[in-house]
């Protein structure tokens, strides 16, 4: 028996444990009830007062060294365990990978619409968001008292009638051709602002992309032939056009133009409510009274103009049914761009 008292002091000092798993083995084989020390004591009762004598304090010894190093054990794994659950900083763990955030719809699709004009030969120009009436309203041939003008439909700044938040980007339109001659070929993104009630059809803060191309002998065909090319390169080269007659201050004649339904081909959805058509923008020859309020001769030059909604055309082509989604920023909505 002294031999086994023996044999389990050597095993208790060189038991190792970094888990929690070899702490509860540890404590099975030499503290527990059912321990090899408990059998031990066990075994005691069969002896003779002479070796009870003998062995009781080797054996108490034992349960005690067992104690100890249990305690040690316990040590050695909560410190291991702190440092890799995070308690405490563990240096040497590797990083946790950056998580990339993806490009937003809205940005995507207006770049996608910036590249097929650049194509095409049209430029990208900028304007201020803050605007005078002039430049929203009255150089694009709004009349004094047109609606549009509103207060329902116009921010104010500081309530002064004269500076507006931009309605549209044609403000950036007419500050081109105030401060350049034809021929002009430019496009311009950018936000919007209307006062409109939220919903899922209509935001106060939107995105448009508007065209000018201005030069000698630019025609209706022109018009047409741009938005079919920007049509087929956005929405696939199987799309069809076509115009419908419609009215704009700045534009004369004015037109609306739908496209072929991108999601039932024309045969007909409820994305297109049946018809097979679905209106991605306006459009029309510029107006001679915006182009002599910007001091280009339409005797000598005529244009082109058109306008879209981004929010409109990114709805179209990832089918997307809510506009509020454009901004709730929810990273389910969003994770679904990672593609692009
Ligand atoms: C629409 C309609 C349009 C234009 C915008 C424009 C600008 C100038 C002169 C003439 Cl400076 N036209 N822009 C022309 C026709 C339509 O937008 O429904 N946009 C979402």
């Amino acid at each position: 028996m002294i031999d086994k008292v023996q044999a389990l002091k050597e095993e208790i000092q060189a038991f190792k444990a970094n888990k929690q798993e070899e702490l509860e083995t540890f404590r099975m084989k030499f503290i527990s009830r059912k321990s090899d020390i408990s059998v031990l004591f066990e075994g005691m009762k069969s002896l003779s007062v002479e070796e009870k004598k003998k062995l009781g304090p080797a054996l108490n010894q034992l349960k005690q060294s067992a104690q100890e190093r249990f305690k040690e054990l316990i040590g050695i794994v909560e410190s291991t365990k702190t440092a890799s659950e995070g308690s405490h900083m563990d240096m040497t763990l590797p990083p946790i990978g950056a998580t990339i955030g993806s490009m937003h719809p809205l940005s995507a699709i207006k770049n996608r619409i910036i590249e097929i004009f650049e194509r095409i030969g049209f430029n990208v120009a900028d304007g201020p968001e803050i605007e005078d009436d002039w430049h929203n309203f009255s150089a694009l041939n709004f009349p004094e008292n047109h609606p549009a003008r509103e207060m329902q439909d116009t921010f104010f700044v500081e309530r002064d009638p004269d500076i507006v938040l931009r309605t549209h980007t044609s403000n950036v339109q007419t500050r081109l051709m105030e401060n350049n001659q034809p021929p002009l070929r430019s496009i311009m993104p950018g936000r919007v602002f209307r006062n409109e009630a939220i919903s899922a059809r209509a935001h106060c803060i939107f995105h448009q992309v508007e065209g000018i191309y201005i030069d000698k002998n630019v025609g209706f065909a022109d018009l047409k032939q741009t938005i079919f090319h920007f049509a087929k390169e956005m929405f696939g080269k199987h799309t069809k056009i076509r115009f419908r007659p419609s009215y704009f201050p700045f534009t004369e004649p004015s037109a609306e133009v739908d496209i072929s339904c991108n999601i039932c081909q024309g045969k007909g959805c409820n994305i297109c409510k049946y018809t097979g058509w679905v209106e991605i923008a306006g459009s029309g020859m510029v107006d001679p009274n915006v182009l002599s309020n910007c001091d280009i001769d339409p005797e000598e030059y005529t244009g082109f103009a058109f306008g879209m909604g981004i929010e409109r055309i990114t709805m179209l082509k990832y089918q997307i049914k809510d506009l509020r989604l454009f901004t709730e920023n929810d990273v389910r909505f969003l994770k679904q761009f990672r593609s692009l």
